[in-house]
């Protein structure tokens, strides 16, 4: 899928396309706000969201025939872009021998010893099908090996929608501006106590409040659902060493960072190890997938080992199983981390110079890690949710429509990564910066920024 919008093209993109807008008519009418997931409702930037047709590589179109260098991506399962072929070979073998079985498969057991291979500090490994029930599953075997019921997380940091995480979190939570949610028990919510991102004294000052009740701490070591905000030197191993010292578990969700920072993930790439890890999106190539995993000794408390219970009739699903080892396989094979890093390193370069250029350093920064960022509306280095949250979001709702309609698509959201694959060429990123600065000159064009 190639092509580059002209002016005819811009002023059809901004319109909306025909067949999207008939779509979301018929969606809204089926769909709470017409999607199944809220972030794709482009809530948070105005608008009508567009209808996914088709992807490939680092091209999306879309219902109407549009074409984006995406930089959603899915929001982070496609490190290779969309449906490599090798992902599509596997899944055309699977799919032959059958869909689900309710039985193991060999797959599992294949997999399983990949990403005990790969990442650090996990001897053992549980899959289940989403990154939520990764983190709903950790948390519970958290609880259930200390026997404490609290547990801390970070301001901003998104594990998904289970009860526990629904506090202060970041992703569609921030973006929606909801600081919980109803149907949340307060008695639930009491046991999550939220510290600062970056923050290890605050962390320190949990474990005084609670002593002897905190059973895990989860923390997303890179975090990337307030936007890309990452850990400042020395504070990942601090909180290593706090919950060490303190009987609790410090479980790492993984679920954006494993496999895209370093084949073991950010606990590779920053030389922590965690007690639990939580993983998904890479993992399943595409698939619904997620899984938790950690030592021999912790894992062997979950059901039928041991006591903790957890299931799920799709859990290992073989088509996700096959599409896991194929994506798994390729980084093995051909490890993509340098050319995610150069291409990220030209994209930032690019982006720098675009807000040089516009002028406007002092109003937005740009904060990146390998291959995941963020273009904040908000000025300096950002280091926890509190100061990610000055971005001016009607201006990124401006800044992120100008972008739509030059054919570039980021996240619908400022309190999302944007996400490269190897997929996306250099020519993809030379344009992207081209109209990062024509869309920044349209975002400050505005007097309030503006969002439609
Ligand atoms: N959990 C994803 C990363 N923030 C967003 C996907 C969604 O909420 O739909």
């Amino acid at each position: 899928m190639t092509g580059e919008p002209g002016r005819r093209a811009r002023a059809r993109a901004a319109a909306g396309g025909v067949k999207s807008k008939a779509l979301f008519r018929r969606a809204t009418a089926l769909m709470p706000g017409g999607v199944s997931s809220p972030v794709r409702s482009f809530a948070s930037v105005g608008g009508e969201p567009f209808f996914a047709a088709a992807g490939r590589g680092a091209r999306l179109r879309d219902a109407d025939g549009r074409s984006y260098i995406d930089y959603v991506q899915s929001y982070g399962p496609h490190l290779f872009g969309h449906v490599p072929l090798f992902v599509r070979n596997a899944l055309s073998r699977a799919i032959r021998r059958g869909t689900s079985f309710g039985a193991p498969t060999e797959l599992e057991v294949r997999l399983a010893g990949r990403v005990a291979s790969m990442v650090p500090s996990i001897e053992m490994v549980r899959f289940v099908s989403s990154g939520t029930e990764a983190t709903m599953s950790a948390i519970r075997l958290a609880r259930g090996a200390t026997g404490r019921a609290r547990i801390v997380k970070t301001d901003g940091g998104y594990h998904g929608h289970g009860d526990a995480f629904l506090v202060s979190a970041g992703s569609g939570v921030a973006t929606l501006g909801i600081a919980g949610s109803p149907g949340v028990p307060d008695a639930s919510a009491a046991l999550t106590t939220v510290v600062p991102y970056n923050d290890a004294g605050a962390l320190a000052r949990a474990f005084e409040s609670f002593p002897g009740e905190i059973a895990a701490f989860i923390v997303e070591p890179l975090a990337a659902n307030m936007g890309v905000v990452p850990p400042r030197p020395g504070y990942l191993q601090a909180v290593r060493d706090l919950t060490r010292e303190n009987g609790a578990l410090l479980v790492f969700d993984e679920v954006i960072s494993g496999f895209r920072l370093a084949p073991g993930g950010a606990q590779e790439r920053y030389g922590v190890l965690p007690d639990l890890t939580t993983l998904g999106k890479i993992l399943g190539g595409g698939l619904p997938v997620g899984a938790y995993g950690g030592s021999r000794e912790l894992m062997s408390r979950m059901a039928p080992s041991g006591p903790v219970y957890q299931a799920g009739t799709l859990s290992g699903n073989p088509l996700a199983m096959e599409a896991g080892l194929a994506m798994l396989g390729e980084i093995a094979r051909r490890p993509p981390y340098a050319r995610l890093e150069t291409l990220g390193a030209r994209l930032e370069e690019g982006v720098r110079e675009a807000i040089a250029s516009a002028g406007v350093a002092d109003r937005v920064t740009y904060q990146r890690v390998a291959s995941l960022s963020t273009l904040f509306f908000a000025p300096g280095d950002l280091h926890d949710f509190t100061a990610a949250k000055t971005s001016d979001t009607a201006r990124y709702a401006t800044f992120f429509h100008a972008m739509r309609e030059r054919g570039i698509f980021l996240p619908p959201a400022q309190f999302e990564a944007w996400f490269l694959s190897t997929a996306h060429t250099e020519a993809d990123v030379r344009r992207t910066c081209r109209m990062v600065g024509e869309s920044l000159g349209a975002a400050f064009a505005a007097p309030e920024g503006g969002g439609r």
